[in-house]
């Protein structure tokens, strides 16, 4: 029997997404073996894009049946910063304005940055460590509605619904103030049982910072993971923040567990003013 050759040998895939519970380690695995991914949606049943993934680009394809290519077609470029953790960088992911409005609306409710405290942690044991302002603001708070624009391109950016997502924390750093090295992921000896994990981060920077302010990796490719690490010291993959770029990176593991190489922190601000809108990725949508 002749082969049709326009067609692909094999059909794509289907990774079936649900609304209420996101199998993000299979995405996660399927990104590394996989050159193409096709999402089915549960509700409507329908096809509506696949994703092809190459080293430094995702081009998204859109074929969304009855809203049109051209409409959605809105590609998201990415540059991988790193494998160890995983950790990507995403160029212009929002323009100058959304940025502004974002400060203008966080300006309003600035306080002192708080922490989750492991056992046996006192706000005075911790004290130095997280030195910024912040405010949590949701998208539908936000009603020249940025915030939800941007949830909605974090949400394809990281494959993983809105549904998921925490409050945008807004933080301003000022000259001097930090962010020492730590996990956003709660480990369960450390902090209790958790009803949730956080899966992965997502950072928009808001403004340039002249000198300092780097998001810091420490342990990047295991370095520095065999020395004493003083958890002050700005080493390893540092990014610089640049306003309107994004940096995701993940805390977990495919199989669950915490990455040890995801432990990032903030260099303090050595000239200029730091803006950045954190965004908290859950493995469930119910995650308190
Ligand atoms: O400000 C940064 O660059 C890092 C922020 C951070 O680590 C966090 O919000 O968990």
């Amino acid at each position: 029997m002749l082969q049709d050759s326009s067609k692909p040998k094999t059909e794509p895939e289907l990774l079936e997404v649900s609304s209420k519970y996101y199998n993000f380690q299979d995405v996660l695995k399927r990104m590394e073996n996989d050159k193409h991914i096709t999402i089915q949606d549960f509700r409507s049943n329908q096809h509506y894009y696949s994703a092809s993934f190459e080293v430094t680009r995702i081009r998204i394809l859109l074929s969304w049946p009855n809203w049109g290519f051209a409409r959605f077609f809105n590609p998201l470029t990415v540059q991988i910063l790193s494998w160890k953790p995983r950790a990507v960088y995403y160029p212009g992911f929002a323009n100058a304005e959304q940025c502004q409005s974002i400060i203008e609306m966080a300006k309003i409710t600035l306080e002192p940055s708080t922490l989750a405290l492991r056992k046996g942690e006192t706000e005075e044991t911790t004290k130095g460590t997280r030195t910024s302002s912040g405010t949590f603001i949701s998208a539908s708070e936000d009603k020249s509605g940025t915030l939800d624009i941007i949830e909605e391109k974090i949400a394809r950016a990281t494959m993983i619904p809105k549904t998921h997502g925490e409050e945008f924390n807004v933080l301003r750093y000022e000259i001097g103030q930090r962010y020492l090295s730590h996990y956003d992921a709660f480990n369960p000896d450390e902090y209790g049982p958790q009803k949730s994990q956080r899966v992965a981060s997502f950072l928009l920077y808001l403004s340039d910072v002249e000198e300092g302010g780097e998001t810091i990796f420490p342990f990047e490719n295991g370095l520095n993971m065999d020395i004493n690490y003083n958890f002050k010291e700005c080493i390893g993959l540092k990014v610089k923040p640049r306003q309107g770029d994004g940096l995701l990176f993940y805390s977990l593991f495919p199989n669950g567990t915490i990455d040890q190489m995801s432990l990032h922190g903030s260099c303090p601000v050595i000239k200029g003013e730091k803006w950045v809108a954190t965004k908290w990725i859950r493995n469930q949508e119910d995650y308190y």
